[in-house]
């Protein structure tokens, strides 16, 4: 499912969307939406928004920070796993943890895991995690090749939430993949930037710019898609 996915929309159930919005969002054009947020995310808030995007047609993900959060009845559930962190609780930690208590019902075929770089340091998943994210590109590249090469990772998301990176490190993490698929999130608030995004990265992540400027969200559907159309 996410092979084909060039544009992805990002919405936090700890944030107020009203349905004018979200229906916007939803009939945008985008390929995907994925439920996640670094903070607040409850199993309360997060069933409200999965029902809420279910009224419309295209997959709904989510993304799991929080076990008490894990609701059913999602497409896929991605799970992130942050190499570039010397705390191996956000590698693997967490996640050894959730299957042993878990393990019996977890519906593993859906289930898509996420090798992590974070580059913000001042994001919550960045303060979180104590991600060392002073990485040059070919750090950061050869972190990506070691998550695609010796732990299988179908997905490299570069994670620079709240801010825009630097897209010749991104660029240059693309060269080092084979099959991975690139995710890029970050700073992505018009059609400029989703389209300097989208020429280095598979798929492109928006979340922030719907809450900000949803305009301005809605036209990066648009300049990421025209240019897998060119
Ligand atoms: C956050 O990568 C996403 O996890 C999107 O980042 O909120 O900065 O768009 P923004």
């Amino acid at each position: 499912m996410m092979e084909t996915w060039r544009h992805v929309f990002k919405l936090d159930p700890d944030r107020e969307l009203s349905d004018e919005a979200l229906e916007a969002v939803c009939l945008s054009g985008t390929d995907a939406i994925m439920v996640g947020g670094s903070s607040g995310v409850t199993y309360e808030n997060t069933v409200d928004l999965m029902s809420r995007i279910r009224k419309f047609e295209l997959p709904c993900v989510l993304e799991v920070s929080d076990l008490e959060a894990v609701v059913p009845g999602f497409d896929l559930y991605m799970i992130p796993m942050v190499l570039n962190t010397e705390h191996s609780q956000w590698l693997i930690g967490r996640h050894q943890q959730a299957v042993e208590r878990y393990g019996y019902m977890i519906p593993w075929e859906l289930v898509v895991p996420e090798g992590y770089i974070i580059l913000n340091p001042d994001s919550t998943a960045g303060h979180l995690t104590e991600a060392n994210s002073k990485l040059d590109a070919s750090e950061a590249a050869a972190y990506a090749q070691t998550a695609e090469r010796l732990l299988s990772l179908p997905i490299i998301y570069i994670e620079y939430s709240g801010s825009f990176g630097d897209m010749e490190l991104v660029a240059q993490v693309q060269r080092s993949l084979g099959q991975a698929r690139l995710f890029y999130g970050g700073g992505i608030t018009d059609e400029e930037t989703a389209l300097k995004a989208a020429k280095v990265s598979d798929t492109v992540i928006v979340g922030n710019a719907v809450y900000q400027d949803l305009e301005s969200a809605l036209k990066t559907v648009a300049a990421v898609k025209g240019r897998a159309l060119a």
